[in-house]
């Protein structure tokens, strides 16, 4: 399988994030991909390649323009407030929840950053948009090799994206690497497209992109929002609206759900699929269902996910997988490939 690796990765590194009233070191750190590329090299699957850059259209198919100029220019502004912010991590602190006005774009940055984000959990950084920039041309490039016909191809990228919307960021995402790559696989002629979201979160950014369309399947494993995040998205009865009614499945599961549970649940997503008609499909891969994560609540071993792929090999269709969470570091390079060579080895 191909890897399409985001070398400028590392340029997001963020400090710290809110929790509980204090800020924490980050979960989400560079070392994540570090160990993912690493274990590639070490199993011998080392074809690894640099995204094209396919500009800011690729973007512009998903996310809102004022949202892509937001985060284009976020860091200089925020330095420009005070040349000590250089050395900080920059996180929102004041929110348009209802009966504010999302329509208007304040002056204030402090404002914008609120309006474009729903978490203080998510830092905004020096290489942010770089690293996000690449990270998403990497999603394009892994969905035209697939669309040019080869059976699978992997973004291996961070910041994560399935937590970002058309127009705000959240949940260590800012751009949506995996609503990119399903773009992109329409716009290279497949009708009909699904992401099955195996990350412990909801992906509520992808599910909001697609909720009104008929054309992108969205299915999601996760852990169940009335007690963890993102909580205010992911609930079963939200089965897609307008002319996407009908093409969106949700399937939480309990804190403490064992690989036999999930992988039941896997494969309901995986008949859903199957029966929505898709072409091509796009799997945002968090490894955060680990047994040994230490921000989630499910119980997979490491072997399980080989089965993982298998399973999804199982489904028969060309396939993108994108990186998402997955914060057991020295683990994550293990599981994540784990879930590549069962792939593999069920669909050569
Ligand atoms: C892509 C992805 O997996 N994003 C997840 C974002 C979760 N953010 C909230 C994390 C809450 C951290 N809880 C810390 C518990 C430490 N004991
Ligand atoms: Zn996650």
């Amino acid at each position: 399988m191909i890897t399409v690796y985001n070398h400028q990765h590392a340029l997001h590194q963020g400090k710290v994030e809110m929790f509980r009233g204090q800020l924490v070191p980050c979960f989400e750190v560079p070392a994540r991909a570090d160990y993912v590329l690493q274990e590639l090299q070490r199993r011998g699957q080392g074809d690894v390649r640099a995204p094209q850059d396919h500009g800011l259209e690729v973007l512009q198919r998903v996310h809102s323009p004022r949202y892509l100029d937001f985060l284009a220019s976020a860091w200089s502004e925020w330095v420009a407030l005070d040349p000590a912010n250089a050395e900080r991590d920059a996180l929102p602190s004041v929110w348009p929840v209802r009966s504010f006005r999302s329509d208007i774009l304040p002056a204030n940055f402090a404002a914008r950053m609120g309006l474009f984000s729903y978490d203080a959990g998510t830092p905004l950084t020096s290489g942010t948009w770089a690293a996000a920039y690449a990270g998403a041309q990497c999603a394009v490039t892994a969905a035209q090799l697939v669309s040019a016909g080869a059976r699978s191809a992997f973004a291996l990228t961070r910041p994560p994206g399935h937590h970002a919307g058309a127009d705000f960021f959240g949940g260590y995402c800012f751009l949506n690497n995996a609503a990119v790559a399903a773009q992109a696989l329409r716009d290279a002629g497949a009708d009909r497209v699904a992401v099955l979201d195996i990350d412990y979160h909801h992906g509520n950014g992808t599910q909001a992109i697609f909720y009104e369309r008929a054309d992108v399947f969205f299915a999601s494993v996760h852990g169940d929002p009335h007690t963890e995040y993102p909580f205010y998205l992911g609930y079963a009865d939200e089965t897609g609206a307008r002319a996407g009614a009908g093409h969106n499945l949700n399937l939480p599961l309990p804190r403490g759900t064992d690989f036999a549970r999930w992988r039941a649940a896997l494969g309901q997503a995986l008949q859903a699929i199957a029966r929505s008609g898709a072409q091509a499909l796009v799997v945002s891969l968090g490894l955060d269902t680990f047994e040994g994560d230490p921000i989630s609540g499910f119980h997979l071993r490491s072997e399980d996910y080989l089965r993982v792929g298998a399973d999804l090999a199982a489904a028969g269709l060309p396939t993108v997988f994108v990186f998402e969470g997955g914060y057991a570091v020295d683990a994550v390079g293990v599981n994540a490939v784990n879930v590549l060579d069962g792939f593999a080895q069920a669909a050569p």
